[in-house]
């Protein structure tokens, strides 16, 4: 089938070096390779401080933070009194606070809910796979109402993959429910993560679920899920400036395009459509399309109007070109994210 390939959307991190990388045939229903700038591991750790107590003796008293912590078994954890960690439906798993707290480890599975911050969620039977068609759900209530994001890491994302024609997820499916709209994913998935925007205040919690049908097939998941505070800097940033590639950046930039020379074109960084051009231009007789994006705007042509932009060019690939050099012009800029549908033509998108 003849397929055209749209791109729109935007937010991606990167750190730059002298690289030229292409994202070729992207598997639709899995999941883009997302980074996200300013995102550490661990940064949960800085999650709402709180002091638990622990008598020694009368003259005694030790204190220490409920921080993140490395268990044992290698999964993250919360440092908590022992007695604090079985109330809060935990398992120990090694000392932390010099062997005055445990870490305490949050795992779950099907049918549950969780305002735990860095609960795991397993699949049934796990660390053994899970090889059943049904329905596993987690529900995500807000740890606390400053939440706003919610993060996904999966540790471990095996489920049956989308099928080979149109590329849709008709077997497995991970579905996010509740935050923001997500398209459901399936296939393999292992060690990318998301975001869902959870909304401001108290709202309706988000629910996780894991569709399993069709064949038998090996199983396993482990999503770890980390809930975020609006008001803290690891917080994925809003989407303005979004695509920022080259360019001074710190300020509305144009889209930049194609090869030549002058201020407008791309010579340092940039994106590579193959033929790229908008989605809803009327063409003239010869096609104009440009296959180098850049600027602050994300557009095939020349515009301070984002577009969706679109390629008919088989294989579908996309290339980002960075040229190791930020200073003076470069240094603001944040990167790119996109989003992506395989299109048939019969859908008439131009
Ligand atoms: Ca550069």
């Amino acid at each position: 089938m003849f397929v055209c390939f749209l791109f729109f959307g935007f937010v991606f991190g990167f750190s730059e070096t002298t690289d030229s990388r292409h994202f070729g045939q992207g598997q639709l229903g899995g999941f883009p390779k997302w980074r996200m700038a300013g995102i550490k591991r661990g940064d949960h750790a800085k999650f709402w401080p709180q002091k638990e107590n622990r008598f020694l003796s009368i003259f005694t008293v030790v204190t220490f933070p409920n921080g993140g912590c490395a268990g044992a078994s290698g999964d993250n954890g919360t440092c908590m009194a022992a007695r604090e960690c079985s109330a809060r439906g935990g398992q120990a798993n090694g000392q932390c606070a010099g062997g005055y707290g445990l870490c305490c480890v949050f795992m779950t599975s099907c049918g549950s809910t969780t305002s735990e911050n860095g609960t795991y969620f397993v699949n049934s039977g796990y660390p053994s796979s899970f090889d059943g068609t049904g329905s596993c759900e987690l529900t995500v209530a807000k740890a606390h109402p400053d939440v706003c994001q919610i993060r996904l890491d999966f540790t471990r994302f095996t489920i049956a993959g989308p099928e080979q024609i149109n590329h849709v997820c008709n077997q497995d499916q991970f579905i996010v429910s509740g935050g923001n709209p997500i398209p459901a994913i399936c296939g393999v998935n292992q060690g990318s993560h998301m975001y869902i925007d959870a909304g401001i205040g108290t709202t309706n919690p988000v629910k996780l679920t894991f569709v399993t049908s069709g064949t038998p097939f090996e199983r396993m998941w482990k999503v770890k899920v980390t809930q975020i505070p609006c008001s803290t800097i690891y917080k994925v940033n809003n989407r303005s400036r979004a695509f920022t590639i080259s360019g001074n950046s710190n300020g509305p930039v144009n889209a930049m395009v194609g090869s030549g020379v002058g201020p407008n074109s791309c010579a340092n960084d940039w994106l590579l459509v193959p033929c790229a051009s908008n989605v809803g231009r009327v063409q003239p007789a010869q096609a104009l399309c440009t296959d180098r994006i850049c600027g602050g705007t994300f557009s095939a042509e020349l515009s301070m109007q984002a577009s969706s932009v679109m390629s008919t060019v088989k294989p579908f690939r996309l290339w980002f070109h960075t040229d190791n050099v930020e200073a003076p012009l470069d240094i603001g800029n944040r990167g790119f994210c996109l989003n992506y549908i395989q299109q048939p033509c019969t859908n008439n998108v131009m």
